[in-house]
């Protein structure tokens, strides 16, 4: 196949079930890094409701056979081919012996059996088991394995695999093995092992039937002193789930191991779940409270997969979001249960807008661009690319509408009735839609659109209010606007949209809401169900005209259009009881602003901008009565990135300096304000790890990031540098930090430098906190005298620097091309000269990482002439070069 053929792509269309079953799988594996030795015994046989096919067809790669044997007899009619291995003419029921050997240690994908940091893991989740052994690798087919491990004693003493430990004991040779068995039914994704140097932190404790359990985190030995937080974590997922779904924990123990290297942040393997360090290791001195957040939702995430996605799995690999969307909407759940204390409403409103700002960011963009698709998508040709946004966070909105449609009671009878329908079988998410309405006794067919419409639909909202008669009209109306080709492919019906509205009065105060038709006002937020192109509803009774607070707590994934003034804006900042509203209007408010500015800067004008938003900064600023978390978060300005999708043509300069523009404003206005703020939300003494003091720290933070923007940033230098030298913790020095580089590329002077170079020196054997180190310089303000690139390129020669690590090459490569956006497209091209040298340099040794990186340009078409046809030549020559179908899908999406 030449390299710029179309690869092939798979469709949901085609799918058929599996012409054979296995029931149990012993694998034994000899681990030796250079080449481990596989046998795989299966229980194989004909699968009853399909067509009889007399060849099994077992898919493989990258693997070298040695023998296979049918019911014991080694004269079987095989052929071993570069996609798997076909046995002919096999009986309808028998036991297959096949054994061979993959090659860990030159494993540079990390999919499958690879070597890390001289210990053995595995990675299977899509297709990882094909390259350990030959099987039916597909999620529909679901088996009971036993494991036995043999290695040398000395190197890998620690053997672990899925589910129970039977046995363990010493080889002649100085190896020993150990043997494992995971009761239950599992898809071979699920399959884990790992073998090496680790200790591990231990926990008994009794579920809510009483049952003991025991539950492990196990590290390298210097990160025992980093697992505290994600066993606490841990413990607390398995309350929740619990609590909230009655679900427990089904074996005898759980494992959490932690990986340096790692293609994403962690994987639910039953009952040994293997997490990327960045997602386990954290104390005080080395994580931030964002990586502590983190870290806590992504146990979670992968705790509550023991259930959906482990007990109910899907059927291909198309019903992705049956267990990603649906598990993402249990983690934010159970996230904004826990930030908890006394803070707990603003702390869930909290968590709530940080969700939805990653959701229209990511999700937003990629409806917006060509590889937009389905919830639940038709086709793909390398699945490991729709791991996406709109499968994940797009999926979670789709869970959390049916929550709000049907209520949390509501909600948890329809999860009842899918484990009750389907525990221990891979499904749809046709089944989970029907369990949720069947337990409901609901109608949801027309939410099946969800699932198959691809685009960000936009609600259109005009109200009409008539004094005379004191009814207040509400349209609504649904259309998906200018979306992308990709996402104008599918199918664009009316969806049926929970509208969560409320209407504030001249007082601030919420007016009861009655309807037409109805006999009495029934509370003061309602959820409209907007089920065709337009409808419109009817409020009675309302004294005099409201404001309408829209979408509240963003009960759909949609763009709500309505023509808000801006001291409407203002007023629903200071008074909307929907702490979500309240923010958003703050971010309308900004975004207007801040696109009216770029447009200035784009037609060479001089700048200026109303009051409005800085009175409006101002009130919350010094609004004590707020929590400071939702302070900091209502005092940060949408992203670059989320403002340039915004415009016409999306030019990262002109947002850039807008943007720069207005936080210079907002410092030099409220200069007084941020450094009282400043001083008043110190946090001295001993670190504490709650919500609150998270709070008072981001807070801080905020206001040294605003006085840094100043032309004079003398303040700033002087409290970054005392708070960087005497931070306790990595909130308040990263905090520092930033503060002072953003300071020097104002001024060009150096008073970076020093903490830089303390930083790394301090840091120098801690892998994730060197990362940070990188990440930072990357994304960096930069200046006219010393472009971001320069410094990015001299990095990547730096003697810690490395492209085999995924958190390594992240924390360069992607935070300069991905999130530092003025700097990466400038307008030389040098930002994607570099671009196209790392795709490519990527896609030779891990496909995913280089994939995840090609999207960067994606978007190239939206972007300003000059920049869009440099980003179109840069895709091209990505496109002749790459080898992978990972890299080779996504710039050839981009190109179409
Ligand atoms: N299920 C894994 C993701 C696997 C990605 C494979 N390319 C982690 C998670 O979502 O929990
Ligand atoms: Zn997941």
């Amino acid at each position: 196949m030449s390299i710029s053929a179309t690869p092939p792509a798979t469709r949901r269309a085609d799918y058929t079930p599996p012409a054979f079953l296995i029931d149990t799988v012993d694998l034994e594996f000899d681990l030796t890094p250079e080449r481990t030795v596989v046998r795989n015994t299966m229980r194989v046989r004909r699968n009853p409701t399909v067509v009889r096919a007399s060849n099994l067809e077992l898919a493989g790669e990258q693997l070298e056979f040695i023998r296979a044997a049918v019911d014991g007899h080694p004269n079987v009619n095989v052929r071993v081919h570069e996609r798997g291995l076909t046995v002919y003419d096999v009986p309808d029921c028998f036991e297959l012996t096949v054994t061979g050997t993959c090659h860990p240690a030159a494993n540079t994908t990390l999919m499958g059996l690879y070597v890390s940091g001289g210990n053995f893991f595995t990675q299977c989740e899509a297709q990882g088991f094909r390259r350990i052994t030959w099987f039916l690798d597909r999620p529909d087919v679901m088996s009971v394995y036993t494991v036995t491990l043999r290695a040398e004693k000395s190197a890998y003493p620690v053997l672990l695999s899925n589910g129970n430990l039977l046995d363990q004991g010493d080889l002649p040779e100085g190896r020993h093995y150990a043997k494992w068995e995971d009761p239950f039914k599992k898809p071979s994704y699920l399959f884990a092992l790992v073998a090496g140097k680790l200790v591990a932190r231990e926990a008994r404790i009794k579920t809510g039937s009483g049952k003991e359990k025991l539950l492990q985190v196990w590290v390298e030995p210097q990160d025992l002193d980093k697992t505290g937080h994600a066993m606490d974590s841990l413990i607390r997922a398995i309350r929740w789930d619990e609590v909230c779904f009655g679900l427990e924990l089904d074996l005898d123990r759980f494992m959490i191991v932690a990986v340096s290297d790692f293609n994403m942040g962690a994987m639910e393997n039953k009952g040994l779940n293997i997490f990327n360090t960045k997602c386990v290791l954290a104390n005080p001195e080395t994580a931030t409270d964002t990586d502590f957040a983190n870290i806590e939702s992504i146990v979670g995430h992968e705790y509550f997969h023991n259930w959906t996605g482990n007990r109910v799995t899907c059927r291909d690999w198309f019903q992705l979001s049956l267990k990603e969307g649906l598990t993402v909407f249990r983690d934010q759940a159970f996230s904004a249960a826990v930030a908890g204390g006394n803070e707990s409403e603003a702390a869930r409103a909290t968590k709530r807008i940080e969700d939805v700002c990653i959701l229209r960011q990511m999700q937003f963009g990629e409806d917006a661009g060509p590889m937009a698709h389905p919830v639940r998508p038709e086709r793909y040709v390398e699945i490991n690319n729709f791991y996406t946004a709109t499968v994940y966070r797009k999926g979670a909105e789709v869970v959390r509408m049916y929550q709000t449609l049907v209520g949390e009671g509501g909600f948890r009878k329809g999860m009842d009735l899918y484990f009750q329908r389907h525990d221990g079988q891979a499904v749809t998410c046709d089944d989970f839609r029907l369990a949720m309405a069947d337990a409901n006794g609901r109608d949801f067919s027309q939410f099946e659109r969800w699932y198959s419409q691809a685009g960000t639909p936009r609600v259109r909202v005009t109200t009409h209010y008539d004094d005379a008669t004191r009814l207040y009209g509400v349209t609504l109306a649904q259309e998906y606007g200018d979306a992308s080709p990709a996402a104008r492919a599918t199918q664009r019906e009316p969806l049926l949209i929970p509208f969560s509205i409320g209407l504030v009065g001249r007082d601030g105060a919420d007016v009861p809401l009655r309807l037409e038709g109805e006999t009495e006002a029934r509370g003061t937020t309602r959820v409209l169900e907007l089920a065709q192109a337009e409808q419109c509803f009817t409020f009675v009774d309302i004294p005099e005209k409201p404001l309408p607070s829209l979408l509240r707590n963003f009960s759909a994934p949609v763009i709500v259009e309505y023509d808000y003034g801006n001291d409407e804006l203002a007023f629903l900042l200071a008074h909307d009881s929907d702490p979500f509203n309240r923010w958003e209007a703050g971010q309308r408010l900004a975004t207007r602003e801040l696109l009216a500015l770029a447009e200035q800067v784009r037609q060479a004008r001089s700048l200026e901008m109303s009051d409005t938003l800085i009175n409006a900064f101002r009130s919350v600023l010094t609004d004590e009565s707020l929590s400071p978390s939702f302070r900091a978060l209502s005092l940060t300005l949408p992203t670059e990135i989320y403002l340039a999708e915004r415009m016409a043509v999306s030019d990262p300069a002109a947002v850039h300096a807008a943007r720069r523009y207005v936080r210079q404003r907002l410092g030099q206005a409220l200069r007084e304000a941020w450094l009282a703020t400043y001083e008043r939300h110190l946090t001295p003494g001993v670190y504490e790890a709650t919500a609150e003091a998270a709070g008072r720290r981001a807070l801080k933070c905020s206001a040294l990031a605003y006085l840094s923007e100043l032309d004079d940033p003398a303040d700033a230098v002087r409290l970054a540098t005392r708070q960087y030298d005497m931070a306790n913790n990595m909130t308040d020095r990263i905090g520092a930090l930033s503060a002072l580089l953003n300071a020097a590329a104002g001024t060009g002077d150096d008073v970076a430098n020093r903490p830089l170079d303390d930083f790394y020196t301090r840091f120098e054997h801690d892998p994730l906190v060197i990362d940070k180190w990188f990440a930072l310089q990357a994304t960096q303000r930069g200046h006219a005298q010393c472009p971001v690139i320069d410094v990015v390129r001299a990095l990547t020669h730096h003697r810690a620097f490395t492209l085999k690590n995924p958190n390594r090459a992240r924390a360069l490569i992607s935070s300069f091309c991905g999130a530092n956006p003025s700097q990466f497209h400038a307008t030389d091209g040098s930002g994607y000269a570099f671009w196209v040298e790392q795709v490519l340099a990527l896609d030779a040794i891990n496909p995913q990482v280089a994939a995840r990186l090609a999207r960067t340009l994606e978007l190239w078409r939206r972007f300003t002439p000059v920049l869009s046809a440099q980003m179109r030549t840069a895709l091209e020559q990505v496109e002749l070069n790459a080898r992978s179908l990972d890299v080779r899908e996504i710039v050839q999406k981009a190109l179409v």
